[in-house]
């Protein structure tokens, strides 16, 4: 062996990890929202509480949203709120891995005690991409209640009247009560000008249905170190208030329709304010969905 063996190899320098790091949010001193974190109990008793004016009746609320933007796991976490310990699987087993042959399934949630499942519904719909989500002119239809469960989506054709999957006749629980709209809070603003008009267009059509439309910002904890730490600031953070408002503006959801959530992702147990969270949304939901049925209730449909 040379007299070099005893130098230390040139080692290469160090690898540079370049990873996403939100910068620091600017913080207003007092919450522009109110949210009473120490108090989850009361809402959750609300939403296990609830019936709606008439037995029987259910509220179906439908879900839209791109892929990835957390329309499973914010049903995940309802259940999950709902029934006391972390559910990843029970609501999300039929997800196809590919977006087109997703089927159109309604989800409840076992409520325990007397009746089997709690008042209200969800179904989710990959509606957002301008290319390969399901067409509008399908939306229109589960709005209508004209889908049936199981129903794969065709990206190429909207359902036909002759198909087996169209109901012809559609009751009100079959008709949806409230459109939500799932975004994550990183895309906000990356939001191509198709997707922004897909938007509007379903909106459009929930509006002169006289469907209340709701907003959710979700992956609030990846945009914000100050969220991701204690998301009791959520309502702190200058960045996600100007998201919601800039998501506001694009596509003409008003503010107060719009709530920023974290669903569980990875947590093996029940966090408080997560909770706190997913059910102030939740109750929101609820309530506009009453609202709509109070409205079934005093007109004669003639809309539709
Ligand atoms: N950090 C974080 N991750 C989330 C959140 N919501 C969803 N995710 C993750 O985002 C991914 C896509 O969520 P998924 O619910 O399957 O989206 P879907 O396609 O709209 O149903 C999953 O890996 C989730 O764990 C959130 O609020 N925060
Ligand atoms: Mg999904």
């Amino acid at each position: 062996m040379g007299s070099n063996s005893s130098q230390p190899e040139p080692q290469p320098p160090p690898q540079v990890v370049h990873r996403f790091t939100p910068p620091p949010s600017l913080c207003f001193d007092e919450p522009w929202r109110r949210i009473d974190w120490g108090d989850k109990q009361s809402a959750l008793q609300y939403v296990k509480d609830y019936n709606p004016p008439t037995e029987g009746q259910q509220i179906r609320i439908l879900l839209h949203g791109p892929v990835g933007a957390g329309k499973s796991s914010f049903i995940n976490s309802v259940n999950s709120v709902l029934r006391g310990r972390i559910y990843t699987q029970a609501l999300a087993a039929n997800t196809a891995t590919g977006c087109f042959t997703k089927e159109y399934t309604t989800y409840k949630i076992q409520r325990g005690g007397p009746e089997p499942y709690y008042p209200f519904v969800f179904n989710d719909i990959m509606g957002l991409d301008p290319l390969k989500g399901v067409l509008v002119d399908d939306i229109k239809l589960a709005l209508k209640g004209h889908v049936k469960n199981g129903y794969k989506f065709n990206p190429e054709s909207s359902l036909s009247e002759d198909d087996r999957f169209y109901n012809s006749s559609p009751n009100l629980n079959d008709k949806v009560h409230v459109l939500v709209c799932v975004v994550p809070a990183d895309t906000v603003s990356g939001m191509n000008d198709r997707t922004v008009q897909k938007i509007q267009d379903i909106r459009m059509e929930a509006s002169k249905l006289k469907i209340p439309q709701v907003a959710i910002l979700t992956k609030i904890d990846e945009v914000s170190p100050e969220v991701k730490k204690d998301l009791k600031n959520v309502y702190k953070v200058k960045y996600l208030k100007e998201k919601m408002e800039e998501f506001s503006a694009n596509v003409g959801i008003p503010m107060n329709c719009i709530f920023p959530v974290k669903n569980y992702d990875s947590e093996i147990d029940l966090d408080n304010d997560v909770d706190s969270l997913i059910l102030s949304s939740l109750k929101q939901i609820i309530n506009f969905g009453e609202d709509r049925i109070n409205f079934h209730q005093s007109q004669s449909e003639s809309s539709d």
